[in-house]
């Protein structure tokens, strides 16, 4: 959990200003790009793989295996491994508390809906 820590917080002032700048639509629509752009192109889904290939794209490239690791189990909800379009989004939205309202339920998930 404390890696998980680390990464959050690069995301925690980032994402809420994303969110102002470019509404939660296109936030979503962000974070579908980001989604793309690490997933395994075959299976649609972000695999340690691909993760560890694709996060030099990003800048993430000091992103160490067991990091890697971290973020994927701790993204995966349906237990498969990798990461599906919808639990890189949820996992995007935990990681920045900033989104999160006060009863820790998160304002844009009414807005997931669109996708
Ligand atoms: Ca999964």
């Amino acid at each position: 959990m404390e890696m998980m820590v680390d990464i959050a917080v690069d995301f925690e002032d980032y994402f809420p200003s994303m969110v102002q700048r470019m509404g939660a639509e296109g936030f979503i629509m962000e974070l579908c790009d980001g989604f793309r752009l690490l997933m395994d192109v075959e299976r649609g889904l972000i695999t340690f793989e691909s993760l560890k290939k694709n996060s030099v794209v990003l800048g993430l490239s000091d992103m160490r295996d067991d990091e890697i690791a971290c973020m994927l189990s701790e993204g995966d909800l349906d237990g498969d491994g990798a990461l599906s379009q919808l639990e890189f989004c949820i996992l995007m939205f935990r990681l920045s508390p900033g989104l999160m309202d006060d009863n820790g339920s998160n304002q844009l998930v009414g807005e997931y809906d669109v996708i």
